[in-house]
């Protein structure tokens, strides 16, 4: 009896991780596919792209545990590719995610879901960023498509960073 129950721990395990690495590899698919989409096409391409990833239930909406399913799967990629790549790219993301959870991700997501249903749509997700059809990283790099203010608020604790980010550039 014994056995068997740590003969089926191991293999709910096994599964564990093999949903993972196909999460992984998915993102990596994902991330290959959408990049020159993202960075040539408009940002509605890039956006749809992402939303495509993202929503798992195919409600059109992100719910909290989808957001939190990228997170874990990014920081699970970012480990897996490890030194293959760029040290900048890696650093940058993995401070990402740490910004993000000392903020956390429950009250970030809240911040944005005005509507309070539970459900991220993409129409809060860039309440603050006037869409246009230039490539999504062109818009959210101009600080007259995005609202500052109002994102600030939105990112909580995170905010102050917003304007080291922005002066840097
Ligand atoms: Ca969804």
């Amino acid at each position: 009896m014994k056995k068997i129950t740590a003969f089926s721990l191991l293999s709910m395990m096994a599964a564990g991780t093999a949903v993972a690495q196909t999460d992984s590899a998915a993102l990596e698919r994902f991330v290959k596919q959408s990049q020159p989409l993202c960075e040539r096409q408009p940002a509605q391409q890039c956006i749809d792209a992402f939303w495509t990833y993202a929503d798992l239930d195919r409600d059109n909406a992100l719910n909290l545990s989808e957001v939190q399913r990228i997170r874990s799967v990014v920081e699970l990629w970012v480990v897996e590719k490890g030194k293959t790549m760029p040290p900048r790219d890696r650093s940058s993301i993995l401070m990402g995610i740490m910004m993000v959870d000392s903020a956390g991700l429950p009250t970030l997501f809240n911040n944005y879901d005005t509507s309070g249903d539970g459900k991220l749509s993409q129409k809060e997700l860039f309440a603050d960023v006037k869409l246009d059809n230039r490539p999504l990283p062109q818009i959210l790099a101009d600080r007259n498509a995005v609202d500052m203010p109002a994102t600030k608020v939105k990112l909580g604790a995170l905010g102050p960073l917003l304007d080291g980010m922005l002066t840097r550039r």
